[in-house]
C-alpha cells in the first residue's frame, strides 16, 4: 500500500494507537479524529491531534481529504477549550528536515507556558 494511502500502515506507531495496540493517554476521540498527550511534553499542554486515516503529513492530509484535515483543525480547537489555553500553538512538522519523526499527520498542541518565536 502506498505511504500517501489512508488504509492503517503496519509499521506505522499513531496507526497503532488508533488500533489499540500501543497504549497512550487519550484525551478526545470523534468519529475521525484522535488526541492524546505527547509521550516527551514540551509544555505543560502537548497533545497530538490525528486523523485516524493514516496520512503521511499535513501536506499529503490537505491534498487527499481536506474535509479530514477540517477535523483535526476543529479538533485543535476542542483540545485548547478542554484544557482551558487561551494561548496555544498548533505545530505541523511536515517533513524530516522541520523535525517531522512520527510519519502519520499531527498537530501539535502546545501550551501552558509562554513560547518563544523563532522556532529552533
Ligand atoms: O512529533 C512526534 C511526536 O510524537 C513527538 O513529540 C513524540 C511523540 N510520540 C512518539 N511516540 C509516542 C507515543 N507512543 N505516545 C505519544 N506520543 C508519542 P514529530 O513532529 O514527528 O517530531
Amino acid at each position: 500500500m502506498a505511504e500517501e494511502s489512508a488504509g492503517a500502515q503496519d509499521d506505522c506507531l499513531f496507526c497503532k494507537i488508533v488500533a489499540g495496540q500501543v497504549p497512550a493517554t487519550v484525551v478526545r476521540e470523534t468519529d475521525t479524529t484522535l488526541a492524546f498527550r505527547d509521550i516527551n511534553p514540551q509544555a505543560p499542554t502537548h497533545v497530538l491531534v490525528i486523523p485516524k486515516a493514516h496520512h503521511k503529513d499535513a501536506a499529503a492530509l490537505a491534498a487527499a481529504d481536506p474535509a479530514l484535515a477540517a477535523d483535526v483543525l476543529r479538533e485543535t480547537r476542542a483540545v485548547a477549550e478542554d484544557e482551558k489555553l487561551d494561548s496555544y500553538r498548533i505545530v505541523f512538522n511536515t517533513g524530516s528536515d522541520a523535525g517531522q519523526t512520527v510519519f502519520h499527520t499531527h498537530a501539535h498542541v502546545l501550551g501552558g507556558r509562554g513560547l518563544q518565536w523563532p522556532p529552533g
